[in-house]
C-alpha cells in the first residue's frame, strides 16, 4: 500500500518511506505526556473515543477567547467570523468523504443523534405497515434501537443478517433472502465496534440501490480509520462523530444524498430552522440549516475542522496502513497467549484497527482493571453490542483499539501487562 502514497517532502508528520511519523505525531498529543499510575498512558480505547491534537484544543480555545459569537445572526465581525469558521468546518467534512456539497453535511451531536434524525423524519414517513428494513447482528445499538422503535410504532419487520464463525456476515443467500420487495432501508455498520470486521458495503449498497432501496451506513468506526468516498460507496446516509477522529465531544455528521434531504421534514423545530414563521406556521430553511434548529454546538465544530485537517495532512491511506501493521502485530504477539480467544476475521485487510478478546481464566472487567493498573488503557464489556455478545456466547470482551499515535512499544506494553495480570490472577486463585 505504501509504495502507491506519495511522499511529502515537506509534511513533519510523513517518514521518507512513506509511513506515518509516529513520533512527531505524538508530540501533538499532550494527553500521551500523563502518567497512570505511575506509568506512562498507553491509550489503546481509540474505538470508544480518540485524544485530541493540540491544534485542536487551541482552535476550541481561540474561539472563545477571539471570536465567540452566535452564527447566521449577528452582522458583527465576530458574528461574520463564527459564522464564516463553522461554514468552513462544513465544507471541509464535504470534501473529507466526497460529498458533492457541503449542503449534504449536516451536524449533529454524534452518530447516534444522526441515525435518529433520520429514523425520525425520513423513517417516519417512508416506513409504514409490513414493510421490512434490513440490518445485521453486528449493529451498535445506536444502529438498532432507532430502527427497532420505529418498526414498533409502524408495524414494520426488521430482519437481521447473521454473522459466521470469524465474525464476518453471512452472506449466503444475500441478496434475495434478504432484500424482497417490502424493503425500505438498509442500515448497516461500516465497521465492527464489536469485533472490528470490516463489511462488504459497497457492494451491499449496489445491490439494495439497484433496487431503489435506501441505504444508511454507520460509519462511526470507518470514517475516522480510512478513507471513506460516499460517491464510491454510493450510501443515501452516512452517520459519524467527531470525537472518534481527533474532534471534539458533542459534534456529530450526517451525510445525506440531497434530493432526499430535500425533501425529508425536519427533526426538531425552532430557531434557526426557518425562513418565515407566521401565527399560523412556518417555512423551512433551505438544507443543511432546515436541520439544524437553535443555536448549534459552535465552538465544537469549528475545532472538528482542525482535526480534519490533522487527518488530511496525515492521509486516510497511511492511517489506515499504520493500523494494519499495529493490528497485524498485535494479533501475532496476542495469538501467542495460552487459552486466548481472538473474534473477528483472520484476513488483515477485512479487519479494521480493533481487537477483542477474551481469556478464559479471566473476566475482561477483571483484565481491565489490572491493565490499568499497568496504565493501559483498554475497554470491556458489551460495547452497545448485546445482541453480537449473546450470538458469541459471552456477556463481554476485553477491547484495544489503535490510531495514528499509537506504537508497536505500546502493543508489546500490553502484552506485558496482559501476562503480568495472568500471572497475578492465577497466583491470586492458587491463594
Ligand atoms: N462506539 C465504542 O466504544 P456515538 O456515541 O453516538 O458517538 O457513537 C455511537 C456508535 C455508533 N456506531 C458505532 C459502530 C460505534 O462504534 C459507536 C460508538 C463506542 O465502541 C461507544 S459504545
Amino acid at each position: 500500500m505504501r509504495d502507491s502514497i506519495p511522499t511529502h517532502l515537506n509534511n513533519p508528520y510523513i517518514l521518507p518511506d512513506g509511513s506515518l511519523n509516529v513520533e512527531r505525531i505524538r508530540q501533538d498529543f499532550p494527553i500521551l505526556q500523563r502518567k497512570v499510575h505511575g506509568r506512562p498512558l498507553v491509550y489503546l480505547d481509540n474505538a470508544a473515543t480518540s485524544q485530541k491534537p493540540v491544534q485542536v484544543i487551541d482552535a476550541l480555545a481561540d474561539f472563545y477567547r477571539r471570536y465567540n459569537a452566535n452564527i447566521h445572526r449577528a452582522i458583527h465581525c465576530l458574528g461574520e467570523e463564527a459564522t464564516n469558521a463553522y461554514e468552513e468546518t462544513r465544507a471541509k467534512v464535504a470534501r473529507f468523504i466526497g460529498a458533492p456539497s457541503p449542503d449534504c453535511i449536516i451536524f449533529v451531536r454524534n452518530t447516534t443523534e444522526a441515525i435518529n434524525l433520520v429514523a425520525y423524519t425520513w423513517g417516519r414517513s417512508h416506513i409504514g405497515p409490513g414493510d421490512e428494513i434490513v440490518l445485521t447482528e453486528m449493529e451498535h445499538h445506536s444502529n438498532m434501537v432507532p430502527w427497532q422503535r420505529l418498526a414498533q410504532e409502524k408495524g414494520a419487520r426488521l430482519r437481521y443478517i447473521g454473522i459466521n464463525h470469524e465474525q464476518c456476515l453471512d452472506l449466503d443467500g444475500w441478496p434475495h433472502a434478504y432484500l424482497t420487495e417490502r424493503t425500505k432501508l438498509l442500515a448497516i455498520g461500516h465497521v465492527s465496534n464489536g469485533v472490528g470486521t470490516i463489511h462488504p458495503v459497497k457492494e451491499m449498497v449496489a445491490e439494495a440501490r439497484r433496487r431503489g432501496i435506501v441505504t444508511l451506513i454507520d460509519g462511526a468506526q470507518s470514517v475516522p480509520h480510512m478513507p471513506v468516498n460516499v460517491q464510491d460507496l454510493g450510501c443515501d446516509f452516512l452517520a459519524f462523530s467527531a470525537h472518534k477522529m481527533l474532534g471534539p465531544t458533542g459534534v456529530g455528521v450526517l451525510y445525506g444524498r440531497l434530493e432526499l434531504l430535500v425533501e425529508m421534514e425536519p427533526f426538531l423545530s425552532g430557531g434557526e430552522m426557518i425562513s418565515r414563521v407566521t401565527l399560523e406556521g412556518a417555512q423551512w430553511a433551505h438544507v443543511p440549516w432546515k436541520f439544524e434548529a437553535g443555536t448549534p454546538n459552535i465552538a465544537d465544530v469549528i475545532a472538528f475542522g482542525a482535526a480534519i485537517d490533522y487527518l488530511s495532512q496525515l492521509g486516510m491511506e497511511r492511517v489506515r496502513a499504520h493500523e494494519m501493521e499495529l493490528t497485524s502485530y498485535a494479533l501475532s504477539r496476542l495469538r501467542q497467549l495460552e487459552e486466548i480467544v481472538i473474534y473477528g476475521p483472520q484476513d488483515i485487510s477485512q479487519r479494521g484497527g480493533v481487537i477483542s478478546f477474551n481469556l478464559p481464566s479471566i473476566h475482561p472487567h477483571d483484565l481491565g482493571t489490572l491493565l490499568d493498573r499497568f496504565g493501559v488503557a483498554i475497554r470491556t464489556g458489551h460495547h452497545c453490542n448485546q445482541p453480537l455478545m449473546r450470538r458469541l456466547g459471552v456477556a463481554g470482551t476485553a477491547r484495544a483499539s489503535f490510531y495514528v499515535y499509537n506504537t508497536f512499544q505500546e502493543v508489546d506494553t500490553l502484552i506485558e501487562a496482559i501476562d503480568r495480570a495472568q500471572a497475578r490472577f492465577r497466583g491470586d486463585n492458587a491463594r
